[in-house]
């Protein structure tokens, strides 16, 4: 009976009853400013002049700090004038806006719409289904539909992706060797930031960001220069539209938006697009087999429950999906990090 006192159980209940806390006291430092404020002054601020830049009050400041340097996000030190705060350098690369490896954006998208949905999680779990409706009002029939609502909600999710792939898109694009196929379309491509990798980690590829109209509109007015010419665009649905021949196909967290049923339709799709001797390209966090972790990757399957039709799978399941396509030579490459890569062959 010695297990209750080997472990500190009831410290760690108590550590997930406060999880929660915990992002949103990122969300809020983030919302608020306070380390592209730091960033940009350049030196060590007082929780007074913080709260008086971004008019807050200084007693809700001063905690939110404080909470900051108790997640090494800010550092603290006391001198005779008082406290003085600075961004870590964690802080400064992924929480400013103008980083180019800034997850602002992403956070801004957990903080916003997927916070809201995941207020409904109980409901999500009853029903097996997105929260949509709960959340926002709008019809969850058509989850893509309801992720862009508006324009503004579009962009907000586009450039959460592409902050993602800043950072993820090199380990998933490396971890096969894809300079053979050069033909390449990215569908669902999106904001094009894993599209802007592959092109600079394999010059001589070509890829072409196949999305929905106003998907593209938007990834061309905002995210990909236009004096890029390996990327170019194909508007279309990919469920309802034909798909055009290419030799490598990536459906990057993709397939984990939608249920066995569409996945199965969309890569018969693919398939018979496909060049003979091309392949298609999974970009997903796969789950262990036995679907005991990892963790992060348990999280993101509540989260297609309450914002998609999907869920997160296991490699066994994406290489059953392949196959039943018509897909062979399935190679699986765990990456270590987020994201990883399945690779099939016609
Ligand atoms: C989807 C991806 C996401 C659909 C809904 C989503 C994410 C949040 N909501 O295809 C992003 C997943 N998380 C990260 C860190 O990438």
């Amino acid at each position: 009976m010695g297990s209750m006192e080997d472990f500190d159980y009831p410290r760690l209940i108590l550590q997930y009853n406060s999880g929660f806390l915990v992002s949103k006291v990122m969300f809020t430092a983030c919302e608020l400013g306070v380390f592209d404020l730091l960033l940009e002054t350049g030196e060590a601020l007082s929780s007074d002049t913080i709260a008086a830049r971004l008019s807050t009050s200084t007693t809700g400041m001063e905690r939110l700090l404080d909470a900051c340097v108790g997640l090494k996000l800010l550092t603290v030190e006391l001198t005779q004038e008082g406290a003085f705060y600075r961004n870590t350098e964690m802080s400064n690369i992924y929480l400013t806006k103008s980083s180019p490896k800034s997850q602002y954006h992403i956070i801004m998208y957990y903080s916003n719409s997927v916070y809201s949905c995941w207020h409904y999680l109980a409901d999500a779990v009853r029903e097996g289904r997105n929260q949509y409706e709960r959340a926002f009002g709008i019809s969850s029939n058509d989850p893509f539909g309801a992720m862009y609502r508006s324009e503004e909600e579009m962009l907000k999710f586009m450039a959460g992706q592409n902050s993602v792939w800043s950072i993820c898109g090199r380990d998933v694009l490396a971890a096969f060797d894809l300079s053979p196929f050069t033909q390449i379309y990215d569908l669902g491509g999106g904001g094009g930031a894993l599209a802007q990798e592959c092109v600079s980690l394999y010059p001589n590829s070509r890829v072409t960001i196949y999305d929905l109209p106003k998907v593209v509109q938007v990834a061309k007015s905002h995210f990909i220069p236009r004096e890029e010419c390996r990327i170019t665009f194909h508007s279309g649905d990919f469920f309802n539209d034909s798909i055009p021949e290419a030799e490598l196909y990536i459906l990057s967290k993709i397939l984990h938006d939608w249920d066995d049923d569409k996945c199965r339709q969309l890569l018969a799709k693919v398939y018979n697009a496909c060049k003979p001797g091309g392949g298609v390209l999974l970009v997903e966090s796969l789950l262990n087999e036995d679907k005991s972790g990892p963790l992060e990757t348990q999280l993101y399957s509540m989260n297609m429950l309450v914002q998609t039709e999907g869920k997160e799978r296991t490699s066994a399941e994406y290489s059953k999906l392949l196959e039943a396509a018509g897909f062979g030579e399935i190679h699986i490459k765990r990456t270590g990090k987020l994201y990883d890569a399945v690779l099939g062959r016609k």
